[in-house]
């Protein structure tokens, strides 16, 4: 008999299953509209209509980024309370109660997206994964989305009442460090989800269903950036517990300073939602001086990570050197690069301080107008979620699959490949989309050809670069498919006694070493609030103020696609020698049709 997770949990072992399969799922489907869309963007292989890229483009993003990381997530943080508690979840239906409304709206959402490849059906949700206005979508998808918002609210609302009923048989011990981490995050998600949840609510699904006429595009971004920061730390957090409380295990040692990371989560907690604004930078409306503090506190924000890089790194070095590793670097040698999951998720650190890089780039207020909206945002988001995250939830899972299912691993060389692929192959495409990007190419863009012109060089042409693109892409796909492999392999196996330990590193400094008032929860969760209420109150009001609470009575997006049809009318039929005639006349007649 082993001491695995199952052996101990086994009705919570099927609930994290559940979460981690329906993960994949998703995975799978986002990696196949992923690699639909490098090739289409690139011009190496096409087969879909360039204006079904955006439905293509909506599915890849709303798949991988709220999905799999999600559901990924809830998995993770069930099994860090019931072990880091050690008892069970006080009431299972109550558990399965919020898997089955995830479910539900992740189903309605997805149904919405993928409908917009059927003509013949009028739904469609085509808004990108940041769905603001003035795009618009289906009722259907964002009910879908309150829904699967709602079943996280009661998943963190169940891992508190875990940890309550704890409290009260351990009225004096510290909060156990991965229980506290999925607290921290939980009250940040809280927070963050207010933005989101107002946007959809209040807004976007009156919109979308016809109650009201108009919004206030300006309105409903910055509610949606108000939300739309945090959620990265909402996917970074996980990974961040997982390499805390697990990595130094991997690696052979200990977690350098319990401590340490407790600041760490209580600093995101604090500063993950006051800096919404970054992703504003260039939206006017909103004034300079918000801007700038936006970026402060972003700058502040580096700080946990900062923090992390040092403990993690300190906690592998204590592992190396466990193991015999000696200098003042050789002991990396001694780490054990041929374990899939310690090195899928060293790799994953190692791109990600390029990726902390490329963000620190991005939150410069004057340097965000060379990169904003073009492709080095995407290469920046393809380290960070695609990769810090992506691939730490892919090589953890070869631990976690055997904790939950109770079977070893199917094949391990091939799980070694994997991780070891998918950091190749985002190096090829973030490398190169960083590039791209600071020679002006545009993301989210089906067509960007470039051809026409003459510029003859061997490196650095628009071809190369997305070659590379493409390179990458295809071996991503790759490295997904031996994903799949081993998942599906390890799912059919059969039941084994000789599994790993259920556990979590121990550290160097523990618990006693952290001030009390770290694990003062109600403090810290009343300062986050201030905090939000200083960087969020007059922004929103003098939007508020100057585009009206549902807009300011234009309907802007229509009005621009009138005269753009207006147009594109007279090219077809009066042809090219009215075209001028008819530019003076929608240009005299368009502040008429804005009115
Ligand atoms: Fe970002 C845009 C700024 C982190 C995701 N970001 C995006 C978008 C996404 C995203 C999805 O200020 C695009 C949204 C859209 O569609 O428009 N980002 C930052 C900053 C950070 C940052 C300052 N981003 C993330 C994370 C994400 C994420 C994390 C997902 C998980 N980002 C921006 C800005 C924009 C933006 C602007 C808007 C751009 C625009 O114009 O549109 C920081 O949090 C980064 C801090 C990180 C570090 C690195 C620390 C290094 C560590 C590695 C340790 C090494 C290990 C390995 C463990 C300072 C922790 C050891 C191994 C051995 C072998 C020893
Ligand atoms: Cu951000």
């Amino acid at each position: 008999m082993s001491n695995a997770y199952i052996d101990k949990f086994p009705a919570e072992a099927k609930v994290v299953k559940a979460a981690f399969y329906s993960s994949f799922l998703a995975l799978a489907l986002g990696g196949v509209f992923g690699v639909i869309q490098t090739l289409h963007r690139t011009d190496i292989y096409r087969f879909i209509d360039s204006a079904d890229y955006y439905t293509v483009l909506t599915a890849h993003g709303v798949f991988m980024v709220i999905t799999f990381t999600i559901f990924f997530l809830v998995g993770v943080f069930t099994w860090a309370v019931t072990t880091s508690l050690d008892r069970g979840v006080e009431d299972i239906r109550f558990t399965w109660s919020w898997v089955g409304l995830m479910t539900i709206g992740t189903v309605m959402a997805g149904v919405a997206i993928l409908a917009g490849f059927v003509d013949s059906i009028d739904i469609s949700a085509s808004v990108l994964f940041t769905f603001y206005a003035p795009l618009q979508a289906h009722p259907l998808f964002y009910l879908g989305l309150v829904l699967f918002v709602v079943g996280t609210w009661v998943a963190g609302a169940d891992w508190f009442r875990s940890w309550w009923a704890w409290k009260k048989e351990n009225p004096d011990a510290r909060i156990p460090l991965p229980t506290f981490m999925v607290l921290t995050t939980m009250i940040m998600w809280y927070i963050a989800t207010m933005g989101v949840a107002t946007s959809i609510l209040v807004f976007l699904l009156p919109w979308s269903l016809g109650w009201i006429e108009t919004v206030n595009p300006l309105l409903t971004r910055t509610l949606f950036w108000f939300f739309g920061h945090p959620v990265v730390y909402f996917w970074l957090m996980p990974a961040y517990l997982l390499w805390y409380t697990m990595l130094p295990k991997f690696a052979g040692g200990k977690l350098f300073s319990d401590p340490l990371a407790r600041v760490g989560f209580v600093l995101f907690l604090l500063l993950s939602t006051p800096v919404g604004i970054h992703h504003q930078y260039l939206d006017p409306g909103i004034a300079e001086g918000f801007k700038f503090i936006a970026m402060t506190n972003t700058m502040f924000l580096l700080l946990p990570s900062f923090l992390t890089a040092f403990t993690v790194v300190a906690s592998i070095e204590h592992g190396a050197r466990q193991r015999g590793g000696t200098g003042y670097f050789s002991w990396l040698k001694s780490l054990p690069w041929r374990d899939p999951v310690f090195a899928g998720m060293a790799l994953a650190g190692l791109l990600f301080a390029a990726a902390g890089f490329s963000g620190m780039v991005n939150a410069g207020m004057n340097i965000n107008y060379l990169v904003h909206n073009s492709l080095w945002v995407v290469g920046h988001f393809h380290l960070t979620v695609g990769t810090a995250v992506a691939l730490t939830f892919m090589a953890v899972s070869y631990w976690f699959i055997p904790q939950v299912t109770g079977k070893e691993l199917w094949n391990r060389s091939v799980a070694l490949i994997q991780v070891v692929l998918w950091f190749i192959g985002m190096t090829f495409m973030t490398n190169s989309m960083h590039r791209a990007g600071l020679i002006g190419m545009p993301r989210r863009t089906a067509e960007p050809q470039y051809t026409g012109f003459e510029f003859e060089t061997a490196v650095g042409s628009v071809g190369e670069l997305n070659a590379q693109i493409a390179l990458g892409g295809v071996l991503l796909t790759l490295s997904l498919v031996l994903f799949f492999a081993n998942i599906i392999g390890t799912a059919f196996g059969s039941r084994s006694d000789n599994l790993p330990d259920n556990g979590y590193a121990e550290a160097l400094s523990g618990s006693d070493d952290a001030p009390r008032v770290l694990d003062n929860l109600k403090l810290w969760t009343a300062i986050a609030v201030v905090l939000v209420i200083i960087a969020y109150s007059l922004p929103l009001m003098s939007i508020v103020d100057r585009g009206g609470l549902f807009g300011p009575d234009i309907t802007a997006f229509p009005a621009n696609l009138e005269s753009v049809r207006f147009l594109a009318f007279a090219v077809e039929h009066l042809g090219t020698a009215a075209l001028e005639s008819a530019g003076t006349l929608a240009w005299n007649t368009l502040p008429e049709v804005i009115r």
